[in-house]
């Protein structure tokens, strides 16, 4: 069959929202797409783990670090699911990671920013997990079929990671006047961070159309941020807080709360590599890897002596089955 028709066929598919299975024709493009976008989102997960690792030997209270923890084990597992749905496509995991520790790859910019105080772990799990929930809902309706079904699992450990910040954040915010400032602070400098994990907005953002007709995006990136805006405009008063922005007000004709200009030179900055801490992001990673060699040459030592093993025993059953003489 030509590539028209099956381009055409491919497109039927996803129009009636049949999944796209690894075995399944598909067009180059989308297929490059889903690699860059399910990398990076791999990526991210792992790099994330960084700014509350920091955290763990510092938290208040043994019940808060063993949640702390659990939450950043929880994003070396979305990394595991999403480098599996990766290799449906035919990368494999080394070329992966090896595009992250040469800077070619991205990953979210909101792992660039650094983790002051306690109060961070807070504005993290509320406002980086909350904002990550917005935008991987619908990934879980999205027409890849591995992707889809790895953002099931991730949501509900990312509802999880949500309700743990803003616990974190309310229990600052009943605290004292010093507490209540770290809160402040914490959310004041995670704000305007979180609204551009959203990615650049509609106009500016050259895959959205083509990822919305193949429902890899199942919205813009500005629809996606407006939903996250109304939502945090109402929880923040359960906090007694407020959000960094003078813009900020509900707008009751549009049924949306309006909101101030977000720095785009800070955003690009950022995904250039330039933010206060992707130098240390990625040389942490790098190292990482390279510690880790011992254990991939030990697991790998240990397959081949399996394998070795298992050939020798079936060489002598074969043999003691053999008619003597
Ligand atoms: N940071 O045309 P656009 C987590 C890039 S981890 C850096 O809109 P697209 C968590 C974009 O890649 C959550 N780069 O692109 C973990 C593109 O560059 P390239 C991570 C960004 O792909 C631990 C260019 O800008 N979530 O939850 O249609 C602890 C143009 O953008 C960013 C995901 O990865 C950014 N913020 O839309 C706690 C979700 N935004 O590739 C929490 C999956 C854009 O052309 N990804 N760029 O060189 C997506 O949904 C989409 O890829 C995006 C961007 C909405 C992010």
């Amino acid at each position: 069959m030509d590539t028209t028709k099956l381009s055409e066929q491919f497109q039927q598919k996803i129009d009636e929202d049949i999944k796209i299975e690894p075995q399944d024709w598909m067009p180059d493009e989308y297929r490059k797409t889903l690699i860059r976008q399910i990398s990076q989102h791999a990526h991210s997960e792992v790099v994330g783990m960084l700014p509350e690792g920091n955290w763990i030997t510092r938290a208040p209270s043994l019940r808060r670090k063993a949640i702390l923890l659990a939450k950043v084990q929880d994003e070396a597992g979305h990394g595991l699911y999403l480098y599996a749905a990766g290799e449906t496509l035919g990368i494999t995991r080394d070329e992966m990671y090896q595009q992250l520790h040469s800077g070619k790859a991205k990953y979210s910019s909101i792992f660039n920013y650094p983790t002051l105080t306690w109060a961070d772990m807070g504005a993290i799990g509320w406002l980086v997990d909350g904002a990550a929930i917005m935008n991987q809902v619908p990934l879980s309706r999205c027409s890849y079929g591995p992707y889809a079904r790895a953002m099931v699992r991730v949501c509900k450990e990312e509802s999880f990671h949500q309700r743990q910040g803003f616990e974190i954040l309310l229990t600052l915010s009943k605290g004292n006047a010093a507490q209540r400032k770290m809160c402040q602070d914490a959310i004041n400098r995670w704000w305007w961070p979180s609204l551009m994990m959203f990615g650049p907005s509609d106009n500016n953002s050259p895959h959205t159309a083509q990822s919305m007709q193949w429902k890899i995006k199942r919205f813009t990136n500005d629809e996606l941020r407006q939903k996250f805006v109304d939502v945090c405009a109402e929880q923040v008063k359960f906090l007694g807080m407020t959000l960094p922005d003078k813009d900020l007000k509900w707008n009751e004709a549009k049924q949306h709360y309006d909101f101030g200009a977000i720095n785009w030179d800070e955003f690009w900055n950022v995904v250039k590599g330039n933010g206060p801490c992707n130098k240390e992001r990625l040389a942490t990673r790098v190292q990482a890897w390279e510690n880790g060699a011992w254990v991939r040459e030990a697991a790998l030592a240990y397959e081949d002596k399996k394998a070795a093993r298992q050939y020798r025993y079936n060489t002598t059953q074969a043999e003691s089955k053999m008619p003597a003489g």
